[in-house]
């Protein structure tokens, strides 16, 4: 099969060509710049959920439940799921698929699980190249479970629409939310294992932390900046810019209680971006930073590939060596070299 033919038979959601794609453009094999042209024009219809929170707090569970729940509906997923905790054999991914595996027989359900090492360019991008290829493919729905470790899931979550950011009850005394950075791309709020003591507690300092967060970023979110820079925004989509409060639901995703409450939030936080026109800003946000993102790679690769700056670079970095120039005003010269 040629990647003309791969492409053709993705976008009609034939499971191994999806499979296919994905490799390609996970892995960047030659060529894969030509398959992204031919597919990006159609995504951006899926909405994209992701799923943060600490490792153990029944991410997989809930996705897995999820992913039911939306096909009862008649909806179709794609789940990606992102564990930089474990190698890409280990046991937490073979459980999940071992979890998911009710789904196999499913084609309304695709799940890939995304090796953390060897991407080039990095994790979130090759994230984002599978999220383009699931939503190319035309899966209603495609479900990002990351877990919620630091600065990743925070760049991972914002490939996202909808962010559910899951919480469980006895993990220890500190609010496990209030990382900094990490409360302000909550959308709806997951207090998971409902069946456990301590869930009422987690509840309050979720609320009370969205209540300070609240106080500081005011009317200022990017919702509302968003309505009130349109200028076409009626009074209707002011109101609805301050009308999303993240929702802070109980789950006990292993029964599936819960759940369909979950959907309904992301499907109205869905809605609430809708109307506000925020959705535009969100997306906007997202291609901006993978632009910026590429173009500087891009300018890298022309740096350190191109015989002529690579000379230019070490005449410079001579000079710099024997204090002739600082290595800011060489950087300085370097770039006017290579983006003129
Ligand atoms: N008691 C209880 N256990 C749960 C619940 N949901 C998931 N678990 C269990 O928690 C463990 C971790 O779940 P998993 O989905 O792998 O968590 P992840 O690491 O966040 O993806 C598994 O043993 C699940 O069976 C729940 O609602 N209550
Ligand atoms: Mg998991």
């Amino acid at each position: 099969m040629d990647w003309q033919e791969i492409v053709s038979r993705a976008l009609s959601r034939e499971v191994r060509a999806v499979s296919r794609l994905i490799s390609i453009v996970e892995d960047r094999r030659a060529g894969f710049e030509d398959v992204y042209a031919a597919i990006y024009p159609r995504t951006g219809r899926a909405h994209v959920i992701g799923i943060t929170g600490p490792p153990g707090s029944g991410k997989s569970t809930l996705v897995d439940k999820i992913a039911a729940e939306y096909r009862s509906r008649g909806k179709t997923v794609g789940i990606v799921a992102v564990d930089p905790t474990s190698p890409f054999t280990g046991g937490a991914l073979l459980g999940d698929r071992l979890r998911m595996q009710r789904h196999s027989l499913d084609n309304g359900v695709f799940i890939r699980s995304m090796g953390t090492r060897g991407h080039l360019g990095g994790l979130s991008r090759a994230t984002s190249g599978v999220v383009d290829v699931l939503d190319a493919a035309g899966y209603d729905y495609v479900v990002i479970e990351t877990v919620g470790v630091g600065q990743s899931e925070v760049e991972i979550a914002s490939l996202a629409d909808t962010v559910a950011l899951v919480q469980v009850p006895g993990l220890g005394d500190d609010i496990q939310v209030i990382k900094a950075g990490v409360m302000e791309i909550g959308d709806v709020f997951v207090v998971n294992k409902k069946d456990r003591p301590g869930v009422e507690r987690v509840v309050a300092e979720i609320r009370m932390s969205l209540d300070l967060a609240g106080k500081y970023s005011g009317h200022h979110g990017p919702a509302t900046a968003m309505a009130a820079a349109t200028a076409t925004a009626t009074a209707t989509a002011a109101i609805a810019a301050n009308a999303w409060h993240p929702p802070i639901l109980q789950t006990m995703a292993e029964s599936g209680e819960g759940v369909a409450e979950v959907c309904e939030a992301c499907d109205a936080h869905m809605r609430c971006l809708v109307t506000d026109n925020a959705l535009v800003e969100r997306r906007f946000r997202r291609a901006r930073s993978e632009t910026m993102k590429i173009a500087s790679d891009l300018i890298w690769r022309g740096l350190a590939d191109d015989a002529r700056t690579l000379g230019a670079a070490e005449g410079l970095a001579w000079k710099v060596a024997r204090r002739e120039i600082d290595p800011y005003a060489a950087g300085r010269d370097l770039r006017e070299l290579v983006v003129s």
